[in-house]
């Protein structure tokens, strides 16, 4: 940024340069066989003229995790009080899936299984623990890396520790920005954030201190990185951390959802936790408007797809009640649930004249953003993941889908849950029987009905056989 000028006001000069910097073709960047059919598609759709990085087949990816952001939390999917009316334009504008499934109940497995493509039944990092990705894992970011992407990731990450093999640049990041630890990420004004493999020291959150809220920074460092690198394809990985609570301050005050303004609803006759979190999910949404106006000024709108969704369903942390604004909307249970309202999360895929605009009921989950990716990227994904490419939904081609989906979570013993078809079936322990849940008939799984669906109950536990690996990190014990 030029002398003089404060970080803040760089941001606010970004809209205006933006405006200015449209940039030139991405010439010199070497066209590879493997992305004919992605390109031959953008070609057709966007005309002969094309864009810049998809005459190419390889759009801008930003994918952007809101933390315990629940089902029922936007506009679009039937919020009727917090307001999100730039998620709700996305939606309009955008393909909005209403079976899109987190990897987990909680963060750091949910984030695991995006990375690298893999459900909890097979990925490393199976719970919240402090288990680091290894050399041997193979990210996302690697992938797209390896196939010209610029990537970075601002946020919080979760799955390595400082001086392990799992922070984010020894995983595929050229750069990052953020938490390490989910519970640094708890803190909204920490008195430090990672910047790369350095510490950089807020100085206005020293000893107390309450000056600069990590999302406001995070927002910020974005605008900047979507800004810097127009002119390339770029992997941001935008892994937000509102609305989660700070669960320490929680405790100690009983309001655990910080914000720095709880405007719009300051004058709600609401407790003081669901100001706040109502605050958060808005302000989540006003930061995300910001981030599509500056791909239109920077005439990147159409060579960027960006995806929106959570991470696990919401919480009942820091003072907030999922229950107040209905924030599981019609589904059961919340984070930390395998019950729909645990992992079933928004999902938004916006690419204008690229994705048509409409509703999509695939069910498809977070293992499934690498393959994905990599089918957009033009490079071939590992072999022996759990995803599949959702591209042929997202271009509105016939698709084919999961035959079963799968879930593990070790907190409360040993849970697992399966989703095959119109069916959900849940258990509670090894020793315990399947509940068996229509969704079609009952989203709110109300009713199980494993009784009356032994023919049902036999292939889910004939698929329960095979559908995991022993983790030596995450052993399978005796549910509580
Ligand atoms: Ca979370």
């Amino acid at each position: 940024m030029p002398s003089g000028m404060t970080r803040r006001e760089a941001i606010r000069s970004v809209s205006l340069l933006a405006s200015s910097l449209v940039p030139a073709a991405h010439q010199g960047r070497a066209a590879r066989a493997d992305e004919g059919n992605v390109a031959a598609l953008v070609s057709r759709r966007h005309g002969t003229e094309g864009r810049r990085n998809t005459a190419r087949g390889k759009p801008n990816i930003i994918f952007i995790l809101a933390d315990d952001l629940g089902y029922g939390d936007l506009g679009c999917y039937g919020q009727k009080v917090i307001r999100t009316p730039n998620l709700d334009q996305m939606a309009a504008e955008g393909l909005r899936f209403t079976d899109a499934y987190a990897g987990s109940t909680v963060c750091a497995p949910s984030r695991c299984a995006l990375m690298t493509g893999l459900h909890t039944g097979h990925c490393r990092v199976r719970g919240n623990a402090l288990v680091p990705l290894q050399p041997e894992d193979v990210t996302v970011a690697e992938l797209l890396k390896g196939a010209g992407y610029t990537t970075g990731i601002i946020g919080k990450w979760g799955l390595g520790e400082p001086d392990t093999p799992g922070v984010p640049n020894r995983q595929g990041f050229d750069t990052w920005f953020g938490y390490l630890n989910q519970a640094h990420a708890h803190n909204y004004y920490p008195e430090y954030l990672w910047r790369n493999e350095e510490k950089v020291e807020l100085s206005q959150n020293l000893n107390g201190g309450r000056g600069e809220y990590s999302h406001d920074l995070f927002t910020q460092e974005a605008l900047e990185y979507v800004q810097q690198h127009a002119r390339e394809p770029f992997f941001l990985y935008l892994a937000y951390t509102i609305p989660h609570a700070n669960n320490e301050r929680g405790r100690a005050t009983g309001d655990g959802m910080e914000v720095p303004t709880d405007a719009p609803y300051s004058g709600r006759n609401w407790p003081q936790p669901m100001k706040g979190h109502a605050a958060m999910i808005t302000r989540l949404d006003r930061d995300i408007g910001t981030l599509f106006s500056l791909l239109k000024d920077l005439g990147i709108e159409k060579d960027t797809l960006v995806f929106l969704t959570s991470d696990n369903g919401p919480h009942k942390e820091g003072g907030a009640d999922p229950a107040f604004f209905r924030s599981s909307g019609p589904l059961r249970g919340h984070k930390r649930d395998l019950y729909e309202g645990g992992i079933r999360v928004p999902m938004l895929a916006r690419w204008p004249g690229m994705i048509q605009p409409g509703v999509s009921d695939l069910p498809w989950a977070f293992w499934d953003f690498l393959p994905t990716a990599c089918q957009f990227a033009g490079v071939k994904p590992p072999g022996g993941i759990d995803g599949l490419s959702v591209l042929p939904t997202l271009f509105s081609r016939p698709q084919k889908p999961h035959d079963f989906m799968y879930w593990e979570f070790h907190e409360r013993g040993f849970e697992q849950a399966v989703r095959h078809g119109q069916w959900k079936a849940v258990r509670h322990g090894l020793d315990k029987s399947i509940e068996l849940y229509d969704l079609a008939a009952d989203l709110g799984e109300t009713r199980n009905v494993a009784a009356d669906r032994p023919d049902e109950v036999a292939a889910i536990e004939e698929y329960l056989r095979s559908a995991r690996a022993e983790s030596k990190e995450f052993p399978v014990t005796v549910s509580k």
